[in-house]
């Protein structure tokens, strides 16, 4: 299956696609089938897997225990080339296109690509832009670069345009794992406004309300993580998955 048709498919089709972030240094393995099944059952469109740090080193065995388990696709969302892995069915071949660290703009992909090609997995070109969103995030310590002021859409719209005209296939709109607020609506859609790639939007959503607010907006691909970890959440996960399929019914 061609990954980034089924998302361009879903976002014609269904209104936008919910992907749901495993970070398998974070969840409890036992509980990731049931987790799973749940996704499935919510309407989720697939599955991001990766981690900043990954000191969960049985990276193939932990997809394949997703494989196991759903036919929905699992794409690595990498944070180091110690997460490529040919049983997940694409990897988004992420370029911090907002900072200016060349490693992360260049050189792990000089590193990645023939990994990729010996192991014969789907790469997805993504710009990959940081937006401030309070504290210091993760992502942005460990890429070693700036995120962009969340008061200046017109520097995000621009980047994003760069991306596009750079020949990337998605713009992922990142306000970090865990961020306490979001990626702002306005700068939403001044990207929007800019780009004809579809556009990913997370870190830090944790409400079906925000969740249509990034819709609204034009967000094409919602993605949580954090917020299902736990599993008291896990009965919204369908509410969140009918909040990014706008062209679906809503079903109770
Ligand atoms: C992080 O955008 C993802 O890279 C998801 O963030 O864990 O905050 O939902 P959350």
């Amino acid at each position: 299956m061609n990954i980034y048709k089924y998302l361009l498919d879903a976002i014609s089709e269904k209104g936008g696609a919910y992907l749901i972030l495993i970070d398998p240094d974070k969840i409890e393995e036992e509980k990731l089938p049931l987790f799973i099944r749940k996704c499935e059952q919510a309407g989720v469109d697939g599955f991001l897997i990766g981690g900043s740090l990954m000191v969960n080193s049985k990276f193939d065995e932990f997809i394949e225990k997703i494989k196991i388990a759903t036919n929905l696709p699992a794409i690595i969302f990498p944070g180091g080339v110690n997460q490529i892995s040919n049983i997940a069915d694409a990897i988004l071949y992420l370029s911090v296109v907002s900072g200016r660290n060349s490693e992360h703009l260049i050189g792990k992909h000089v590193l990645a690509a023939p990994i990729i090609k010996a192991k014969n997995i789907e790469p997805i070109s993504t710009g990959y832009i940081l937006i401030e969103s309070g504290a210091t995030t993760t992502v942005q310590y460990m890429s070693g670069t700036l995120p962009i002021p969340r008061n200046k859409p017109e520097i995000a719209a621009a980047t994003a345009l760069a991306a596009e005209y750079l020949g990337m296939k998605l713009i992922y709109l990142e306000a970090g794992s865990g961020a306490g607020i979001s990626v702002p609506e306005i700068l939403i859609q001044a990207v929007a406004s800019q780009c004809s790639i579809p556009i990913i939007v997370g870190g830090g959503i944790t409400s079906i309300e925000s969740v249509r607010q990034k819709m609204d907006s034009g967000a094409n691909i919602i993605i949580t993580g954090n917020y299902f970890e736990d599993e008291n959440h896990w009965e919204l996960i369908k509410d969140f998955a009918s909040a990014v399929h706008t062209k679906l019914p809503i079903t109770v």
